[in-house]
């Protein structure tokens, strides 16, 4: 029986390329994705996400727009991503939108998912965790209802992403947008299977895998999974970080789970002061499985094969 999974994304390239990867996925059945407006604008945001489930033959999967913000907003130059996403080509074959839209803010939608789930699901969080924590609490029983929560974020060992005036360095992005969220699902039962930058580091895009898409051209998703590797590039020039596969990797999990290793971690989220976000090692902290060493190589193939094998023969072959 297929895994199932509901799936909350913020907008950003990197979820785009996930939400991808996980229409494609055998053992996973999709039930529905949430959109937090974090990285994103939210509605080129919740547009691109049906439209994704539509050319990916997924137009029953419902999606429900993000209402609740965080403290500590993304830099806008990021959140404009999801519009040229929305306006890519490979998307925009028909005029319709056929994929499904919740009338629910995401949070309230996310809650009667749980609440209703006849057993217990995984949850895929590759944004920030508020939608999550407001359920928890307003909804303590629905922590039943999750089975694993496997999120992108935090960075343990490593430093973090957050380049802001009067923070130092030290947390990753989806914590930092919302720490006190963070803090609430880390103070839960939940079981948490974690990939922080401490593993995604090692799998940037390099020019290498976003070109290895260019072969398999005129195949709709991986024409879409170059398309948004693509629009990554020049990152590194005008941030000096490099973009990586952050969320990819943690989906990636969903179907290898054995691409990394992990080790068992205790850990507690600051919420206040410079390093706020920071996801720090503690002894009297909680236990999640954290992802420390990958094998990007694998990964990077993964990705191709999936997206490749998925539809039709390329338009132009070079043999
Ligand atoms: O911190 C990583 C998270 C991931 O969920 N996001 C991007 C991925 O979706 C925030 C982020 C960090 N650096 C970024 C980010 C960048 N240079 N551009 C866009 N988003
Ligand atoms: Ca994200």
């Amino acid at each position: 029986m297929a895994r199932a999974i509901y799936f909350d994304h913020d907008g950003a390239l990197d979820d785009l390329l996930s939400l991808t990867l996980l229409t494609r996925y055998r053992g996973v059945s999709l039930k529905g994705v949430t959109v937090t407006p974090a990285d994103c604008l939210i509605e080129p945001a919740v547009s691109v996400t049906r439209k994704i489930l539509d050319l990916a033959g997924a137009q029953h999967v419902p999606v429900a727009a993000g209402t609740l913000a965080g403290p500590n907003p993304f830099p806008l130059e990021w959140r404009v991503d999801a519009l040229r996403a929305d306006a890519l080509p490979v998307l925009n074959q028909r005029a319709e939108n056929t994929a499904r839209l919740s009338p629910l803010p995401a949070h309230l939608q996310l809650a009667e998912w749980l609440s209703t789930a006849p057993e217990p699901v995984t949850l895929l969080m590759i944004g920030p965790l508020t939608n999550l924590a407001w359920c928890l609490r307003e909804h303590p029983e629905v922590e039943s209802k999750i089975a694993e929560l496997v999120f992108m974020g935090g960075a343990i060992d490593v430093a973090g992403n957050v380049d802001r005036p009067g923070h130092d360095g030290s947390a990753e992005w989806n914590v930092y947008w919302d720490p006190a969220a963070a803090r609430r699902v880390f103070e839960s039962e939940i079981p948490i299977t974690l990939f922080p930058l401490d593993a995604t580091d090692q799998v940037p895009i390099t020019p290498e895998f976003a070109r290895s898409f260019g072969r398999h051209y005129g195949s709709p998703l991986s024409d879409l999974a170059g398309s948004l590797l693509a629009m990554t590039f020049g990152c590194f020039e005008t941030t000096g970080f490099s973009y990586c596969c952050w969320d990819s990797l943690t989906t990636s999990y969903l179907a290898e789970p054995d691409l990394c290793e992990f080790e068992d971690v205790r850990c507690v989220v600051l919420t206040e002061g410079v390093s706020q976000g920071r996801t720090v090692r503690a002894d009297s902290g909680r236990l999640v499985k954290c992802a420390k060493k990958v094998d990007a190589q694998r990964f990077y193939r993964h990705c191709l094969d999936v997206l490749a094998e998925s539809t039709g023969t390329p338009a132009f072959s070079t043999q």
